[in-house]
C-alpha cells in the first residue's frame, strides 16, 4: 500500500547509518545512540538472528549464510528493513546498524526513506584496523558463542566486507553525509566522539 502523508510523518526524524567492518563497534555504539537520542535500532544481524532462534524458513536460510560470513540476498534484508521503517513511522528515528552493506541495499533504504518524505541525516563510519578485529570478535566467540565469532568465519566476514560493503562509504560521500570516526579507545571515548559528530 502507499503510504500517505499525514502531519505525524511531516515530523523531522534523525536518521543515521553506522557503518564499519565486523568488530568495529557498530552494535556496541547503536545501544548509547539509542539511549540518548530514542532511536529504533533496526540492526540486520539481530533481526537475522532472531530469525534463526524463532526456526523459521527465513532463519534455516539465513543460518549457512551467516555461518560462512557470507551476505544474506539483498531482497530478505530489504523485506525486513521495510517493514520495521513502515512500523515506526512518527518515532524520533532510526539507527540503521549493518544495513546497508551493499550499494544495492544503500540505494534501496532511500528509496523507502523517500516514500515517507525521508533520508538518512548522517553516515557514521567507525575505522578500526584488522588485527583489533580479529581480537575483538575472537573474545565474543569465547564469552559468548556465536557461531559466526570463529577466526576462518571472521576472515571471511573481513573479506566481504572489503570486496562488497566498502562501496557503500563512497556511496555517502558523494551525496555528502559520511563522517569517520576513530574506532580505536574505550567505548565512551568513541561514543563521546560519535556525539560531537552528531552535534
Ligand atoms: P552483524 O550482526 O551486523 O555483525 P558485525 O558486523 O560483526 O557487527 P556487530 O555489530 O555485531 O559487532 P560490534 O562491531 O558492535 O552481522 C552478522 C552477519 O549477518 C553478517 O556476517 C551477514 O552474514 C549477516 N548480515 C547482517 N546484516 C546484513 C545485511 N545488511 N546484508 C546481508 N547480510 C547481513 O562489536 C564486536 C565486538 O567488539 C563486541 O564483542 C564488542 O563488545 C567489542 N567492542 C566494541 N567496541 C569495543 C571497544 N571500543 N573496545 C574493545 N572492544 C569493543
Amino acid at each position: 500500500m502507499q503510504p500517505v502523508l499525514t502531519l505525524q510523518n511531516t515530523f523531522p526524524m534523525l536518521n543515521i547509518v553506522i557503518f564499519g567492518p565486523p568488530g568495529s563497534g557498530k552494535g556496541t555504539q547503536s545501544d548509547k545512540i539509542i539511549e540518548k537520542y530514542g532511536l529504533i535500532h533496526l540492526s540486520t544481524g539481530d533481526l537475522l538472528r532472531a530469525e534463526i532462534a524463532g526456526e523459521t524458513e527465513l532463519g534455516l536460510k539465513a543460518k549457512n549464510i551467516m555461518e560462512k560470513g557470507a551476505l544474506v540476498p539483498d531482497e530478505v534484508v530489504i523485506g525486513m528493513i521495510k517493514n520495521r521503517i513502515d512500523a515506526n513511522i512518527g518515532s524520533n528515528g532510526f539507527i540503521f546498524d549493518g544495513f546497508p552493506r551493499t550499494v544495492e541495499q544503500a540505494e534501496a533504504l532511500d528509496n523507502l526513506l523517500s516514500e515517507w518524505n525521508l533520508k538518512i541525516n548522517l553516515m557514521i563510519s567507525l575505522t578500526v584496523e584488522r588485527q583489533e578485529l580479529i581480537t575483538r570478535l575472537l573474545k565474543r566467540g569465547k564469552e559468548q558463542g556465536r557461531t559466526d565469532d570463529n577466526l576462518e568465519t571472521i576472515e571471511n566476514r573481513i573479506k566481504v566486507y572489503e570486496d562488497q560493503t566498502t562501496p557503500v562509504m563512497a556511496f555517502y560521500t558523494s551525496q555528502g553525509k559520511a563522517q569517520t570516526v576513530d574506532g580505536i579507545g574505550t567505548i565512551d571515548e568513541i561514543f563521546d566522539r560519535i556525539v560531537e559528530v552528531i552535534k
